[in-house]
């Protein structure tokens, strides 16, 4: 017997037909950034890493394209999200160091960003995980008011963050400009001056703490889930993360967000916790990988990743989704508290074959892993050494969506898109790093402009490469920045340092 009703099965077979047609019928891809916090350039399995695997991360180099030379502008978090972001270097502007929890916002209102730039170009934006660019203004926040500005001033539709970094208070998520599960009878204080509240701290509850903070680098102030963070808090008891769940928390925000915007354009500005300290990744991980909480806290990362693919995978949107993966700056392993991660290293090297680290104007220090993938668009299983830089990714997406910037707008981001998809192996004409001091690199040469910070970081045991002499190293022969040339080449040392010069005299 003829049936003259469509069966559910039917209809959900139409249903996934028509869905298919409206997202083949989107042309912008979807965009999205993983950005994971202080991930070495030797951290991942595809750069070298032995002893933990990271499949996950992995397969977005072999099926996307993977650069062994791309470079954040700066070797800490703040500034190079600052450049990540609004496509200027953060240097130029006052206040882009490691910002504290209750700093206000540091990008500038009047200017164009990264995410705003999608947004005209119809994109969905989201930033979910951590911010680390201050909030609010005047230097004040009011934790239990509307939080603004902040994420969704500059660009983003959407945002579930964590404030600053996950060692400093308040350790709570703000969802667009509230904090989330806040009780009004219990309002949050924060202070960065002094103790404020009854809450126990490390200094003076030690017995309380989960992990010791190391001596010699603060991190004993107010204790949250079992571990003391830079900074006091007092109150917002419902609203404080879980440390452990802090991964599963923000990829599910992530996956919501990219299931609900599956038919239009969206960004997501994807920024992990990990694997920065505190670790304290979910017991899934905790002990798993054998090099310590650091070392889970990459397994965790790599979860992470799989989950996010694993969505896009199950909603049909793998094809048309342009996915980069990178790191804020250069690894460290012990960064303020005593977490057996120094002890369990083994002989991994978290920055590969390059000299310094986190905090470094030596090559560790900016140079991380850096990947693209995009199915059919972008070469499967490819590696460039093309000389890539962070700060361009706001021009070059802008580029890709149609968007052109406006005067002053990325003054410093250039469009490298076809470096990006792997159309060309081109070099940027020049990279500049921050650490203490500035470096440039262009063509085989790197010059570090001379400074007097210290030349090596004792409590992270990481080389700073500061030297109040000039130094230049070649890129082609000499990675491991081992053999100063400056003396011998003073014509490159003019040449760069001029360049230098005229770049950061540049009015932008
Ligand atoms: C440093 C902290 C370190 C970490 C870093 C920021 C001390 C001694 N060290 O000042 O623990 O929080 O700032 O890291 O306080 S970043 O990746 O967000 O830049
Ligand atoms: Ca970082």
């Amino acid at each position: 017997m003829t049936s003259y009703f469509i069966r559910p099965k039917k209809l959900s077979v139409i249903a996934a037909l028509l869905l298919a047609q409206i997202i083949s019928a989107q042309q912008k891809p979807n965009i999205i950034i993983i950005y994971a916090d202080d991930l070495g350039y030797g951290d991942l399995g595809c750069y070298g890493m032995r002893g933990i695997t990271t499949p996950n991360i992995d397969r977005l180099a072999q099926q996307g394209l993977k650069f062994t030379n791309a470079h954040t502008t700066s070797a800490t978090c703040t500034p190079s999200r600052y450049g990540i972001l609004t496509g200027r270097y953060p240097w130029r502007q006052k206040g882009t160091g490691v910002a504290p929890g209750d700093a206000s916002l540091i990008i500038p209102l009047e200017r164009g960003t990264l995410p705003a730039a999608l947004q005209n170009a119809g994109y969905r934006t989201a930033a979910i995980g951590k911010w680390h660019l201050g909030l609010g203004n005047n230097g004040t926040i009011d934790w239990n008011r509307e939080i603004k500005p902040g994420p969704n001033e500059v660009g983003f539709t959407y945002s579930f963050i964590m404030p600053a970094t996950l060692d400093r208070v308040p350790c709570v998520y703000v969802e667009n400009h509230h904090v989330v599960n806040l009780d009004p009878n219990d309002p949050i204080e924060v202070n960065y001056k002094q103790k404020i509240g009854s809450e126990p701290t490390g200094k003076e509850n030690p017995e309380k703490l989960r992990m010791k903070p190391d001596p010699n680098q603060g991190h004993a102030q107010t204790i949250v889930d079992s571990i003391s963070r830079i900074g006091w808090m007092s109150g917002g008891h419902s609203a404080l993360w879980k440390d452990a769940d802090i991964a599963g928390d923000i990829t599910k925000k992530a996956i919501t967000f990219i299931g609900k915007n599956r038919t239009q354009p969206f960004f997501l500005y994807f920024a992990t916790g990990d694997i920065h300290v505190p670790r304290y990744p979910h017991s899934m991980f905790r002990g798993k990988s054998g090099m310590g909480l650091r070392g889970d806290a990459i397994l965790q990362l790599d979860w992470t990743v799989g989950k996010i693919v694993h969505a896009l995978d199950s909603l049909g949107l793998t094809k048309n989704t342009l996915i980069i993966f990178s790191s804020d700056n250069g690894p460290v392993v012990n960064d303020g508290y005593l977490d057996g991660s120094v002890e369990n290293l083994g002989d991994h090297k978290p920055a590969g074959v390059l000299r310094g680290g986190k905090y470094s104007i030596f090559e560790a220090g900016t140079r991380v892993p850096f990947m693209v993938k995009w199915p059919g668009q972008v070469k499967a299983g490819k590696t460039t050494n093309t000389l890539f830089s962070q700060v361009d990714l706001y021009a070059s997406l802008a580029k890709l969506t149609g968007q052109s910037l406006k005067e002053g707008d990325g003054a410093d981001s250039f469009d490298r898109l076809n470096a990006l998809l792997g159309k060309t192996a081109e070099d940027r004409p020049f990279v500049i790093e921050e650490a203490r001091g500035l470096s440039i690199t262009k063509g085989e040469w790197k010059y570090i402009a001379p400074n007097n910070g210290a030349a090596l970081a004792k409590d992270v045991n990481i080389e700073l490469g500061n030297l109040p002499q000039p130094q230049l190293y070649n890129m082609k022969n000499d990675i491991q920045e081992q053999h100063n040339a400056a003396e011998k080449h003073p014509e490159i040392v003019k040449e760069l340092a001029a360049l230098l010069e005229r770049i950061k005299e540049e009015k932008k």
